[in-house]
C-alpha cells in the first residue's frame, strides 16, 4: 500500500511534536473530522436552491443555515468533543469561546480558527478554505482560559494550517518542522499525503492583490505595481496577476507555484482587511515554514504582539525574492 494517511503521518512524525503523547494526533483528527463534514456541505452548496437558501425553511422543513455558520458550529462541536482544547477564538464570534466541559477545562491547547474564509465565494463555486492556529495555553490547566491564552504572537504557535475546499479538498499544516499537504480521498474518508515537504519557490511569476483599491494604496505599493507591469527588452513580460478573492485559494496556488500575496493598508482600512489571528498569523507560519517570507511591511507578521481578537494587519507574503522586491519599493 503506497498511501500514508494523516493519522499514520502524525504517528511517524510524533517526535517532531514536542508536546505529543498523541495530543497533536487527536487535535488534527478533530480538525480533520470537522473539515470532512464541511467538505461534504460545501460540495452540495450548489443545491441550496433545492435545499433552500439561508434563512428559508427547506423541503424537509428545516431552517437552512449559511455555510459559514455551519462551518463554525462544526469546528466548535468537533474541538469541544475532542477534549484537547480549553478555548477557541473564531472569526465568526465576537469574543473568545471558553470550552468548560470536564475534559476541555484540562485541555492544553487553544485554537484560533476562520472556519470558512471567503464564504462569499461559495455561491459562485470558487474555492474557499478553513484556516487554523494551535497554541499551548499559558494559564493554569483546569482553570477557565483567558484572553491571555488566545492573544499569543505567531512566534508562539505550536502548529497551524489550512484546508482548501477546491477541485479536491486538501489539508496543509506545519508543526514547525516543514509543511506537508494531504488530499482527501472521499472514497475512504482519509486525508492522504500528497505534497510532502512543500518548499515555496524563492521566485515566482504571480502577484496577487486587489488592484481595485489602488487609489488608496501607499505610494510604494503602486510603484511596485507599475514596475511589475513594465515589459523588459531583456525578458518577456515576466509577471501575471492572479487574484480570486479567497485568501486560502490565492495563498495555496502561490505556495506551490511561487508568487506574492499582498493586502496593503488603504485609506479606508489603514491596517488592511485581513485578520491577524485568523488569517495572517497561520498563513505566515506556513509561508515561513515553506521557505517564504511574511511581513506587515514594517514587521515580521509572526512577531506582531496581538492586542485584539479581531485586529487586522497589512500583509505581504510568499516567495522570498518577490516579498523583498515589494519591500524595496516601500522603503
Ligand atoms: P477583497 C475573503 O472575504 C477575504 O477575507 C479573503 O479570503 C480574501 O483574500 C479577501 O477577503 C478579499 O478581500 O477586499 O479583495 O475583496
Amino acid at each position: 500500500m503506497t498511501i500514508t494517511t494523516l493519522g499514520q503521518f502524525i504517528i511517524e512524525k510524533q517526535q517532531d511534536f514536542p508536546f505529543a503523547k498523541g495530543e497533536l494526533s487527536r487535535l488534527l483528527r478533530d480538525i480533520g473530522i470537522a473539515s470532512k463534514i464541511i467538505s461534504r456541505e460545501v460540495n452540495k452548496a450548489g443545491l441550496t436552491q433545492i435545499l433552500g437558501e439561508y434563512g428559508s425553511v427547506n423541503v424537509q422543513g428545516e431552517d437552512v443555515k449559511k455555510l459559514d455558520i455551519i462551518g463554525n458550529e462544526t469546528f466548535i462541536w468537533a474541538l469541544s468533543k475532542g477534549g484537547e482544547v480549553c478555548a477557541m477564538a473564531s472569526e465568526e464570534n465576537d469574543d473568545i469561546i471558553l470550552l468548560d466541559g470536564e475534559y476541555s477545562k484540562h485541555g492544553k491547547y487553544v485554537i484560533c480558527i476562520d472556519p470558512l474564509d471567503g464564504s462569499s465565494n461559495i455561491d459562485v463555486n470558487v474555492s474557499i478554505g478553513t484556516i487554523f492556529s494551535i497554541y499551548r495555553r499559558v494559564t493554569e490547566p483546569g482553570t477557565l482560559a483567558t484572553h491571555e491564552d488566545v492573544l499569543q504572537a505567531g512566534n508562539k504557535l505550536v502548529a497551524a494550517g489550512y484546508i482548501v475546499y477546491g477541485t479536491s479538498t486538501m489539508l496543509v499544516y506545519s508543526t514547525g518542522k516543514g509543511v506537508n499537504g494531504f488530499t482527501l480521498d472521499p472514497s475512504i474518508g482519509e486525508f492522504c499525503l500528497s505534497h510532502p515537504d512543500i518548499q515555496t519557490p524563492k521566485d515566482g511569476k504571480v502577484y496577487s492583490i486587489n488592484e481595485g483599491n489602488a487609489a488608496e494604496f501607499p505610494t510604494g505599493i503602486n510603484n511596485y505595481l507599475n514596475w511589475v507591469k513594465e515589459t523588459d527588452k531583456a525578458t518577456s513580460r515576466p509577471y501575471s496577476a492572479r487574484y480570486i478573492g479567497s485568501m486560502v485559494a490565492d495563498f495555496h496556488r502561490n505556495l506551490l507555484k511561487g508568487g506574492v500575496f499582498i493586502y496593503p493598508p488603504t485609506t479606508k482600512s489603514p491596517n488592511g482587511k485581513l485578520r491577524l489571528m485568523f488569517e495572517c498569523i497561520p498563513m505566515s507560519f506556513i509561508a515561513e515554514q515553506a521557505g517564504g517570507i511574511s511581513t506587515t511591511g514594517t514587521h515580521r507578521v509572526l512577531d506582531v504582539e496581538p492586542t485584539e481578537v479581531h485586529q487586522r494587519v497589512p500583509v505581504i507574503m510568499g516567495s522570498a525574492n518577490m516579498v523583498n522586491k515589494v519591500l524595496e519599493f516601500m522603503k
